[in-house]
């Protein structure tokens, strides 16, 4: 199966959301394979948003991604990084459908509340800056067999 790495942004953690954005994906079916708090460094967010080194906004976005602490969580399930990508919403949140997280709860372009792995390249890369391997827990998920049909899974 695939994986996924999702970060609540230092806003999301301010306003007290890690609870309903992990509720939200536990609901949906998916299996935590980690989850912990960090403090994101220059280093990692250089590396992070590199994509977006000579955008004007990236002084201001790596000011904000350091200003608290955010949650990391690696998220596993069948094509999970589409399915992550949808139920977070468009970047510019007060643009976002309703139903999904930035759409139900944010106004911004930049604090938008949460980062989600863009493609499954990029979240084998996020899950490598940010997870060390003890990190990662490989255990079964038991309602599995309920989530998806056995041919699914294979
Ligand atoms: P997303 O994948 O939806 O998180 O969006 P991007 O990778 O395009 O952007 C990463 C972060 O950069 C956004 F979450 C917020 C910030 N950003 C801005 O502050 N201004 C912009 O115009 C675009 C992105």
């Amino acid at each position: 199966m695939e994986r996924s790495v999702i970060l609540v942004k230092p806003d999301g953690v301010q306003r007290g959301l890690i609870g309903e954005i992990i509720r939200r994906f536990e609901r949906k079916g998916l299996r935590l394979a980690g989850l912990k708090m960090i403090s994101l460094d220059d280093a990692l967010l250089d590396e992070w948003y590199a994509h977006h080194k000579d955008k004007p906004f990236f002084g201001k976005l790596k000011a904000y991604m350091k200003s608290y602490p955010v949650v990391a969580m690696l998220l596993e399930g069948l094509d999970v990084v589409v399915t992550i990508r949808k139920m977070i919403g468009i970047t510019k949140a007060r643009e976002a459908e309703p139903g999904t997280i930035r759409g139900d709860f944010a106004m911004s372009q930049q604090y938008n509340l949460i980062h989600a792995s863009e493609n499954a390249e990029i979240a084998k890369r996020e899950e490598e800056l940010l997870f060390d391997k003890r990190e990662i827990f490989e255990w079964k998920k038991l309602d599995y067999d309920h989530i998806y049909l056995e041919d699914e899974r294979l």
